[in-house]
């Protein structure tokens, strides 16, 4: 059993003992969060609101415990009246109806993060932000593990932090790539380096509005005070706006590719300059940066930020960050086949990271788009095509929506097809020598595929077929 403080009704109430605890949603997160709980002797409702889940799938993967009690489609009486809190995995909007019976009942909802913030220890760099994020954690991360070997890279970036967290103690480092959906319901979490790398519209469809989304990004930095660092882009204006709320309650770094904030990370003289105190630190030379493209140089100045703060020297910082390369469904080349080459960008879930997607090509592109609606708006995607698309080819839920805005700003090289292997074929029958292909959808893969990277396997799989 462990000794936490519980949120009840807007009020952080004293410790008690955990007995029993719902966990809802069987994916990663679920999963792994049921065996932490497991782990430290808690009794397990483990809930999915989808009845056709495979329990004894799901059983193989929790490991065969008596403390763990499988309930799909509803949660019964006995899960609702034993539970001290239900742990919910990020997927789950907070507003699903069931979570309504939990709260009536009194049962506290608590982040999948939150309940490994309770157990893990050591230090913790959170990283957020709407582009980046996974692209700073995994830098970030790589930097961190070569001053600690202790280190943990956790988080939305694909290995829930429940899963590791046991693992840390106070000699650890945590570097955790976090989503707004993990931060709407996180009570105690305290990083001692958040981050907030720029915001721009996503997820609308969960969070309703812009501003819902920002505050809830915001919420990164709530526990935080001045032992603590948040670092925020000070080129976007919402982030740079943020730290003037937060340097009430934390000490604020800013970053910035185009100006030169005072105690700041940015650049002079094609070189990324640290300013500390008294302290002007150059740190690196953006030339011997392996990573391409502005929204590169600015994750690469968040992470040196970052790791500054959380205590790495300059020169770990500079070997890493200056050998380190892209990560995998971001602009990643996958092969040239009969002269056209194909990228894959299937983290590319939303329009601004399809920009960024758009804007590294060159040659004449053959653009995959489409996939699930989380309510974006599709225009200033189609106005950076900026005549490089030959054709627009749409798949998903999406499809007739991109078409509709792209009509609307004169692009009308579209074709519709079913999926995305109907898509690569139909892009490797018409592309000819020169051309690219780019999987960059400016959406969310739910409906086709489980999870971006699923997306982008299928495609660099369906690309390689036609090696042979
Ligand atoms: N479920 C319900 N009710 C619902 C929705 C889902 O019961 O209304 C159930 C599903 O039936 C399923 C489970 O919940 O069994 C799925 O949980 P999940 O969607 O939270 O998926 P996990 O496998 O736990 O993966 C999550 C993150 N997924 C999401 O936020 C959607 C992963 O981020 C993350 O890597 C993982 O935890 C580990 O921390 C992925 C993602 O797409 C990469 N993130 C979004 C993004 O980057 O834009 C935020």
């Amino acid at each position: 059993d462990v000794e936490i403080s519980v949120y009840i009704c807007g009020e952080v109430g004293a410790g008690f003992q955990i007995n029993t605890a719902i966990v809802a949603g069987t994916g990663k997160s679920g999963i792994s969060a049921t065996k932490l709980l497991v782990n430290h002797g808690v009794k397990v409702y483990l809930f999915d609101e989808n009845k056709d889940r495979d329990i004894e799938a799901i059983k193989e993967k929790t490991g065969d415990s008596e403390l763990v009690q499988i309930e799909l489609g509803e949660l019964g009486e006995d899960a609702l009246s034993s539970s001290q809190l239900m742990v919910i995995s990020p997927g789950i909007p907070v507003d699903a109806p069931f979570t309504d019976v939990v709260r009536n009942a009194g049962i506290p909802i608590w982040s999948e993060i939150e309940l490994a913030y309770h157990y893990g220890k050591g230090k913790i760099a959170a990283i957020t932000g709407t582009n980046g994020k996974t692209t700073t954690t995994a830098l970030v991360g790589e930097i961190v593990k070569a001053h600690n070997a202790k280190t943990i890279v956790v988080g939305n970036i694909g290995i829930p932090y429940t899963e590791l967290c046991d693992t840390t103690d106070d000699d650890s480092d945590t570097v955790a790539e976090i989503s707004s959906f993990q931060l709407e319901t996180v009570i105690d979490f305290h990083p001692n380096v958040s981050a907030i790398l720029n915001l721009t519209p996503d997820h609308l469809n969960r969070h309703y509005t812009f501003e819902n989304y920002g505050n809830v990004k915001f919420s990164i930095t709530k526990n935080q005070t001045m032992d603590d660092v948040t670092v925020l882009n000070y080129d976007d204006e919402h982030t740079r706006a943020m730290g003037e709320k937060a340097k009430d309650h934390c000490h604020v770094v800013y970053f910035s590719r185009l100006e030169k904030p005072a105690g700041g990370v940015y650049l002079e003289d094609g070189d990324i300059i640290l300013e500390d105190g008294d302290k002007k630190i150059n740190v690196l030379a953006i030339k011997d940066l392996k990573l391409m493209g502005a929204h590169n140089v600015e994750n690469v100045l968040a992470a040196v930020g970052i790791s500054y703060y959380m205590g790495v020297p300059v020169d770990v910082i500079r070997d890493v960050a200056t050998s380190f390369k892209a990560v995998a469904h971001r602009i990643e080349y996958v092969d040239t086949v009969d002269g056209v080459a194909y990228y894959n960008d299937s983290k590319g879930t939303n329009p601004d990271a399809a920009i960024k997607g758009i804007q590294a090509m060159v040659a004449p592109t053959f653009l995959i788009g489409g996939g699930y609606d989380k309510g974006s708006e599709y225009d200033e995607w189609i106005e950076a095509f900026d005549g490089k698309v030959k054709w627009l080819v749409l798949i998903g839920q999406t499809a007739q929506k991109i078409a509709d805005c792209a009509k609307r700003h004169g692009f009308n090289s579209i074709i519709f097809e079913e999926n995305l292997q109907d898509a690569v074929a139909y892009c490797h029958e018409n592309a000819v020598d020169g051309d690219a292909v780019l999987l960059s959808p400016a959406c969310a893969s739910w409906g086709q595929f489980d999870n971006y990277e699923q997306r982008g396997d299928m495609f660099k799989e369906y690309v390689r077929s036609y090696k042979e």
